[in-house]
């Protein structure tokens, strides 16, 4: 390990906060006295600081602007992959979990640690204290066995679960469900760090206790003391936590669940008119891919539209890039929008008043009503610009629907957790005319009707564009994030064949969706 694992500089003493008080009454042993109780509790609590230390020290904790799993930005990011180069301190680390959490846990046949992280620290506990073993895949085999979990499964015995880091709790209650189907029984998982995301409360509803060694601002706080971290960061990290401190899961298990509903039946479902014939068209054209034809001239607009148009759901414009976009462009994209069965969604980005939202719609130089189904719309101003859209349409008096944006895909976005949220209230307030949310991870989980529209998918080694762009793979998109329609703009358009990448990305695409349905 040398001096990577070493502290830099000598310990500091660590100030208890609040938090540690409340995290050793859970690892207190009841039927133990007072004196002990204490004097072990000060002993987690100096392993636990040193643990935290090592961690920073070997990178497991880092500071900047990083996008986690649920699609969330933060200004830290856990990640202990990291202790498989330290086995001293994954050694450490393991015995601290068992140590800290066993005495609370009644019954434990067997441990199954997450993959992939937690599953070298499951084995050091199931070696050192010989408790057998088990391993959930990923993806089942798709030879021999198919197995999804590995190991001896006696049904009705224990199992608990080896976790390093719970955010909403999603990864371990994916994990419990498939160990659950086996007629396993699983309450307790022990976990290196909550990210106070509302992780344990989740468990808790699925009927798991969160053992969990320390939480985010326990350990910032242990930074902080060890001057590892300044005030500026601990506040930036308490601010995060204030604004993210949502406890429903990106990925609810319990509620209904749309990304395992079909589109056909979530069509039936759907309150939009738009929303309902888009689904319908999906699940007819077996498509679920939108081209983004971000493109400066109309004739370049018009072949790529010709090209993608047998492989697309949706054809999204910036009818303000492309230069001599008329009326008469307008006339030809329905013309193909008709012959090829997809639709047009002029991604406007309105972000006005209502009144001034209302004329930027209908009339002026674009007048976008008159020829694009959907559009997109920032809910900032409020309400209003979904009273001018919808106004409008009932003018016109041909579906018409929006895509509100409640996540954007470029690096250091502002929106917050707060503005997700009235976002999605908005979404549910105008049922008729939001046809879904412009998002990075999966909002709304059980409004079945609403589309999920996801952008900033490319296959591919680059994952940026240098000017914040941030590029997902398309399963990425479908299966993690939860898209229904995915946006794929220069993935298809600066390709040699826009016409064979975009069959290619619709293929990858419907392909994830229905695994996604089978899941
Ligand atoms: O695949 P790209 O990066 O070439 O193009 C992505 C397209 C662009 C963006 O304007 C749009 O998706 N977009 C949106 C949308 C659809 O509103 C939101 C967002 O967060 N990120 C994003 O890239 O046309």
């Amino acid at each position: 390990m040398g001096g990577d694992n070493t502290h830099s500089g000598a310990p500091q003493p660590v100030q208890p906060s609040l938090a540690f008080l409340k995290l050793n009454k859970t690892a207190s042993k009841q039927s133990k006295s007072t004196y002990n109780v204490v004097s072990e509790t000060m002993a987690f609590k100096s392993q636990i600081s040193d643990v935290v230390n090592q961690l920073y020290d070997i990178g497991g904790l880092k500071f900047g602007d990083f996008v986690i799993k649920s699609g969330r930005r933060s200004p830290i990011y856990v990640d202990l992959r990291v202790i498989i180069s330290h086995p001293k301190l994954m050694n450490e680390i393991s015995k601290l979990m068992w140590d800290f959490a066993s005495s609370n846990i009644q019954k434990c046949d067997s441990l199954c640690g997450v993959p992939y992280t937690a599953l070298p620290i499951a084995t050091l506990i199931s070696a050192r204290q010989e408790i057998p073993m088990l391993i959930r895949r990923k993806e089942a085999k798709g030879y021999g066995t198919k197995k999804l979990i590995e190991g001896d499964i006696n049904a009705g015995e224990s199992c608990v679960i080896i976790e390093d880091v719970v955010t909403t709790g999603s990864s371990v209650l994916e994990t419990v469900a498939d160990l659950r189907k086996e007629g396993l029984v699983v309450t307790d998982a022990i976990v290196i760090v909550d990210r106070e995301q509302g992780g344990p409360k989740n468990l808790e509803k699925e009927g798991i206790n969160c053992h969990s060694v320390c939480t985010l601002m326990q350990m910032m706080d242990i930074l902080k003391a060890s001057g590892k971290v300044d005030d500026l960061m601990l506040e930036k990290v308490q601010a995060y936590l204030q604004d993210n401190n949502d406890s429903t899961p990106v990925y609810p298990v319990t509620k209904v669940n749309k990304r395992t509903i079909s589109f056909e039946t979530r069509a039936e479902k759907a309150p939009c008119e738009v929303s309902k014939n888009l689904l319908q068209l999906m699940a007819r054209k077996r498509s679920n891919l939108c081209v983004a034809a971000d493109v400066g001239s109309a004739s370049d607009l018009l072949e790529i539209a010709k090209q993608v148009g047998p492989y697309i759901c949706v054809l999204k414009t910036h009818a303000d890039v492309t230069a001599n976009f008329t009326q008469d462009v307008a006339d030809d994209l329905i013309l193909l929008a008709q012959q090829m069965d997809f639709m047009i969604l002029e991604d406007r980005k309105f972000a006005d008043i209502g009144n001034t939202v209302a004329k930027q719609y209908s009339g002026g130089y674009f007048d976008i009503s008159r020829w694009a189904d959907l559009v997109t719309v920032h809910s900032l101003p409020g309400e209003g610009v979904l009273q001018a859209i919808q106004g409008e349409s009932e003018k016109l008096g041909a579906p018409r629907g929006c895509f509100l944006l409640a996540e954007m895909s470029s690096e250091g976005n502002l929106i917050t957790m707060e503005y997700i949220k009235g976002t999605t209230q908005m979404a549910t307030k105008y049922p008729k005319i939001v046809a879904g949310l412009v998002c990075q991870s999966l909002l709304l989980a059980d409004q079945v009707g609403l589309v999920q529209l996801t952008p900033g998918v490319r296959r591919g080694e680059v994952k940026e564009d240098g000017l914040g762009q941030q590029w997902v793979t398309p399963e990425e998109a479908v299966i993690d994030k939860g898209g229904d329609v995915i946006v794929v703009g220069r993935g298809v358009t600066a390709a040699k064949n826009p016409a064979v990448e975009a069959k290619l990305y619709r293929d990858d695409l419907w392909a994830a969706y229905e695994k996604r349905i089978l899941a």
